[in-house]
């Protein structure tokens, strides 16, 4: 990472370590490209923009017509409250769970590497949903070269082992360094959660180091009920990564999910009415916590962004009804109605 970028470098690579949607990520770069000092010490950093500008416009254009380039579409879009990977060695039961959990049709093998591309899904908890993707396994021997590229836009990853699988205790750190190589890191810290290490990003690290929060899921949980297996494996492994226990076959374990991924990632629900007509409350918008009332104006659209004046609010923390700015912090349940 090059010393003196200028402070509108650092506002450009601020808002794409925020940027979600494949879009505003492209933006995100562009602007990083045109702000980035060039001289001999940006070099290599402006090389990595250019190609991952490239890379996203082509996701973003999709398939090119009557070109050889057609094919499977490698990256999932993200949809839902979040987008959460499913990563782990061949045979560990993700697709298993994939299909039990959002009701999809992911390919399910007696034997390893059954899963070939990325899969989404919907998983469903309270009024909204969580988007899960299946992949194909990471082992020693084999890593599709376009997994990291699918891993880009995930809020976090499902690391799913066989706990009745020895072998688990190789096949972790090899996903672990594997995933390494390719400026990928796997952390036990999710903003909700009480962790130990705490993972501020430094002002100098790496803009394309991608920190994924990852849940530990011990899979197969039927075939050994030792509840506090995973924490002998955790040990181990010498891993802390949050856990918890299922089972693809008896559905052990699977309801716990949606509620972990909720607290998690401090998902924030808020409805919205139109002023003069009742609650539209039966599909809220997803935040986080800290989020604005701005913010979801951002997400109603584009135009209500920019004419906010104020917002009416009903909910825990104000008075019914309660007038209140653009930067208002929403919680969990809130009703806003946005007035232009
Ligand atoms: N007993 C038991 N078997 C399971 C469970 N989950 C999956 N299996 C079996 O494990 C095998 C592998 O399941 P898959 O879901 O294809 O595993 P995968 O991780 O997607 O495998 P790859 O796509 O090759 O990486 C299948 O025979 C499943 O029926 C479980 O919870 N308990
Ligand atoms: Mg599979």
């Amino acid at each position: 990472m090059p010393t003196n970028v200028t402070p509108e470098y650092k506002k450009a690579e601020e808002a794409y370590r925020k940027a979600r949607a494949p879009k505003e990520r492209l933006d995100c770069l562009r602007e990083m490209l045109r702000t980035i000092p060039k001289h001999k010490g940006t070099d290599h950093l402006q090389a990595d923009i250019k190609t991952r500008i490239k890379q996203l416009s082509e996701e973003l254009a999709g398939p090119r017509k009557g070109g050889r380039r057609t094919g499977p579409s490698y990256v999932v879009r993200p949809e839902g409250a979040a987008q959460l990977c499913l990563v782990g060695p061949p045979n560990a039961g993700k697709s298993s769970l994939h299909a039990r959990l959002t009701g999809s049709r992911s390919d399910v093998g007696p034997y390893p590497y059954t899963t070939h591309l990325p899969v989404p899904g919907m998983l469903p908890y309270k009024d909204i949903h969580f988007q899960l993707v299946d992949l194909p396994p990471v082992s020693g021997d084999f890593m599709e070269p376009w997994l990291i590229n699918a891993l880009q836009h995930a809020d976090g990853v499902l690391l799913v082992i066989d706990v009745s699988d020895p072998d688990c205790l190789e096949q972790v750190p090899t996903i672990l360094e594997r995933l390494v190589e390719k400026n990928a890191f796997l952390t036990p810290a999710w903003p909700g959660l009480q962790s130990a290490e705490s993972q501020e990003p430094s002002e100098t690290e790496d803009p394309f180091r991608l920190d994924l929060p990852t849940v530990l899921v011990a899979n197969k949980s039927d075939l050994d009920p030792d509840p506090e297996e995973v924490e002998i494996l955790e040990e181990l492994l010498g891993l802390r990564f949050p856990s918890l226990t299922m089972s693809a076959t008896t559905g052990d374990g699977l309801d716990e999910l949606g509620s972990f991924l909720f607290r998690a990632l401090e998902i924030v629900r808020v409805y919205t009415k139109t002023p003069g007509k009742p609650a539209d409350s039966d599909k809220p918008f997803t935040l986080r916590r800290g989020g604005t009332v701005l913010d979801v104006a951002r997400l109603v659209h584009k135009d209500v962004a920019e004419n906010l004046r104020f917002a009416r609010m009903w909910g825990a923390e104000v008075f019914d009804g309660q007038q209140v700015g653009p930067d208002h912090l929403v919680s969990d349940g809130d009703l806003v109605e946005l007035h232009l």
